[in-house]
């Protein structure tokens, strides 16, 4: 039977039950959208029996669960069926590479391939009998080897993909490339490395346009003068996603970034967002990225609902008219789901005020809103010794008054506002610019004690004289995901009020620097519930 519980997603992927973490192999083939995911059958915790569930939608909103498909049962895996990727070769034959625990307790790249491609679902998949194809390297650790990408073909007809790793600390991602899909040899520099950062967890790299918003087939590497590839890893110790834009040449085999790794790097997400993967939809010619994100109780809370961890709501992505950033949307499909659209335009927000949202459904919705400025010559000045903007944001909190901001959506908020999430921005000048700051302020989410409330922060590159500024937020219950400046910064939370759940959850904009701003327009919609792995939909193997 399925579980119910006010923190359980409306609209946001995750099993009826149990444990689950990255996003495996996201694909779309012939007709179906297709999402794997590292799950623990045996309850709400990871465990050292990892499988791959998979689910498939024709709409990426709606999603019917199928029976397992990828279990530990051989020596190549079987400590665990880690992450991996699916790659759709010529000819449509789509297959999948994964990280297998073998025997020996050692991480080995694994090849799988569907049963029979003429069932819809592509239920059933078969290991291939020659794993793994890729061995541990010399002289790395056995744990240290995982996370395959999706393949892509250079014009020398050789396939090429990376697996991260680490050597005596420095994040590596190993390039390897094979004719023939099978053997595969280690080619003699790695993709990239970058020294101190530890094991690199399910890399990507896919190009983008420099010049559409439209995405990219990951084998897509001409004209080099209009794309771009993008390098992202995730760094285990800080459980975060970071990335990287630069240029790729194949017969080289160098990537040259244009952007450094460090504390200010790149990220998808300055909130939980981790082991996300992207992937090319040829059906809108887009790229669409997913990540997990996992929970902010405890392990107590999560054996109470009886399960943990969900997906982001899928994005699309492509690259910055300026090239320097990538920028996020949900992907528009949402729409289906929107219902009860509240919307108003230039309304006035004084210093120090609210406005109540009222008429959706705001435990599970979808909210647009954008300020307009002016007088911003009066913006304080940012404080130079100010560098980290998390710590910004978590100093000054939403309770915090300062001149322009905080102003933003107060989200999941109880009637007294003794609980709410609060998503903010905040205004400084610094050297004759404008520097324009965005938080998540989960301090007062909930009454409960015991969870990860920590205030996220990032800034938002644009210049609040030319643009408004804009935020969408999408409320499900026990997550806030948040897109600023137009996707530019994205900041996801999980949060588990207490008061504020239901009809009880109110949805407010507020204003609580000194200085007006002017709300240029809102738009809200109640989000409908999707129906996502309903036990009882299930399409079995045996059916
Ligand atoms: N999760 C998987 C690994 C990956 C990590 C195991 C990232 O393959 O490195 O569940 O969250």
């Amino acid at each position: 039977e399925s579980l119910s519980s006010d923190k359980q997603t409306g609209f946001h992927f995750q099993p009826s039950r149990n444990w689950m973490n990255d996003p495996n192999g996201p694909m779309y083939y012939n007709g179906v959208y297709h999402i794997f995911y590292q799950y623990n059958p045996s309850g709400p915790h990871f465990s050292n029996q990892m499988h791959w569930a998979h689910s498939v939608s024709l709409d990426l909103i709606n999603w019917t669960p199928l029976d397992l498909a990828f279990s530990p049962t051989e020596p190549f895996d079987i400590n665990s069926c880690w992450s991996g990727s699916a790659t759709i070769l010529p000819g449509d034959k789509p297959v999948m590479l994964y990280t297998g625990i073998d025997s020996k307790n050692q991480q080995v790249q694994n090849l799988a391939v569907p049963k029979d491609l003429s069932d819809p679902y592509l239920r059933e998949w078969v290991k291939y009998s020659g794993n793994p194809i890729i061995s541990l390297p010399e002289g790395i650790q056995p744990d240290d080897f995982r996370d395959p990408t999706t393949t892509w073909l250079a014009e020398d007809g050789k396939w090429r993909m990376i697996v991260g790793s680490q050597k005596d600390k420095t994040g590596i991602a190993f390039l390897y490339k094979s004719d023939d899909f099978i053997n595969w040899t280690m080619n003699d520099a790695p993709l990239y490395k970058v020294e101190n950062t530890g094991i690199w967890e399910c890399p990507d790299f896919f190009p983008v346009w420099i010049d559409s918003t439209d995405g990219v087939d990951t084998s897509v590497i001409s004209p080099r003068d209009r794309v771009k590839h993008v390098l992202k890893f995730g760094l285990l110790h800080h459980a975060k996603d970071y990335y990287m834009i630069g240029s790729y040449n194949p017969e080289k085999e160098h990537y040259v970034p244009e952007n450094e790794l460090t504390d200010s790097t790149l990220r998808f997400d300055y909130g939980k967002y981790y082991g996300s993967k992207s992937f090319f939809d040829p059906v809108k010619n887009r790229r669409i990225l997913m990540a997990w994100v996992n929970e902010s109780d405890s392990e107590d809370d999560a054996i109470a609902k009886g399960w943990a961890g969900i997906q982001s709501f899928p994005r699309t992505l492509w690259l910055d008219g300026n090239q320097t950033q990538l920028i996020q949307w949900p992907i528009e499909e949402i729409e289906m789901l929107h219902e009860n659209e509240v919307s108003f335009h230039n309304k006035k927000l004084e210093g120090g005020s609210l406005h109540e949202v009222e008429g959706v459904t705001t435990s599970q919705a979808d909210v647009k809103i954008s300020f307009k400025l002016t007088n911003l010559e009066e913006a304080e000045e940012l404080d130079p010794s100010w560098i980290d903007p998390r710590l910004i944001c978590s100093e000054m909190d939403a309770s915090k008054k300062g001149k322009f901001g905080p102003f933003g959506l107060l989200a999941l908020a109880s009637h007294d506002l003794t609980e709410q999430t609060a998503i903010f921005f905040r205004i400084f000048q610094n050297n004759g610019r404008y520097v324009v700051l965005m938080c998540s302020d989960q301090n007062r989410s909930s009454t409960k004690n015991g969870l990860d409330k920590m205030t996220y922060g990032a800034y938002v590159d644009i210049d609040p004289q030319q643009e408004e500024i804009s935020l969408r937020t999408l409320i499900d219950h026990s997550i806030v995901e948040s897109f600023g400046g137009g996707g530019k910064t994205c900041i996801t939370a999980r949060v588990y009020p207490t008061l504020a759940v239901g009809n009880e959850a109110r949805l407010f904009a507020f204003n609580n620097g000194t200085e007006s701003v002017l709300i240029s327009k809102l738009n809200a919609w109640s989000v409908k519930k999707a129906r996502i792995n309903i036990v009882e939909e299930t399409i079995r193997c045996t059916d």
